[in-house]
């Protein structure tokens, strides 16, 4: 998948202990919330974002995609999900794109600050896959095109994140 990369193969060893997730998707179980607003590229990013949760093991029972109006809804669902404790991390998928008035700054500014306060509160990793361009091709352009797909790039930080909490939580114990 071509795009934008976590640089994941630029770390360099160092000293001391490397806590890092791995992107296997054995044992894990996902959820993916979309919104249907911008439809024809959200529908991209949720192809993606299974593609990739898929891929890496998830088992197919595991994972779960939960469709909304608009990007502005998906934290409160998202915190419905992540209060279950029934999902190891939380893929959230939308596309805000600027229109004639300032609804998207309204919009996109919420939808942030709403995924950030969910998964610190619940200690639940929800990754932000939320497009927010000035037009639909800069939308297209990451939703499967020439960019890559930000679904699938934040599936892929959804099972990192979920692997590295497990280490850290095991770590603990
Ligand atoms: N929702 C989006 O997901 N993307 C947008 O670009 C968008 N704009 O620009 O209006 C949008 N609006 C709808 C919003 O998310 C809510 O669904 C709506 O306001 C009802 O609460």
């Amino acid at each position: 998948m071509k795009g934008p990369s976590f640089n994941d193969e630029e770390v360099k060893d160092g000293p001391g202990l490397r806590l890092k997730g791995n992107l296997s998707g054995q044992g894990l179980r996902i959820a993916v919330v979309a919104a249907r607003f911008n439809l024809f590229v959200t529908s991209k990013l949720v192809e993606g974002a299974c593609e990739a949760i898929l891929s890496h093991g998830v088992e197919e029972k595991d994972l779960a995609v939960s469709w909304v109006p608009g990007s502005f809804e998906v934290p409160l669902v998202a915190l419905e999900m992540a209060k279950t404790k029934k999902w190891d991390a939380l893929v959230c998928l939308g596309a805000v794109i600027r229109g004639e008035t300032a609804h998207f700054d309204h919009v996109g500014g919420e939808v942030a600050r709403g995924i950030a306060t969910v998964s610190r509160e619940t200690g639940v990793p929800l990754t932000f896959g939320i497009l927010t361009t000035y037009t639909e091709e800069q939308a297209i352009e990451r939703a499967g095109g020439k960019l890559g797909n930000w679904g699938y790039y934040a599936a892929l930080a959804a099972l990192e994140s979920a692997n590295l909490l497990r280490l850290l939580r095991n770590m603990e114990e």
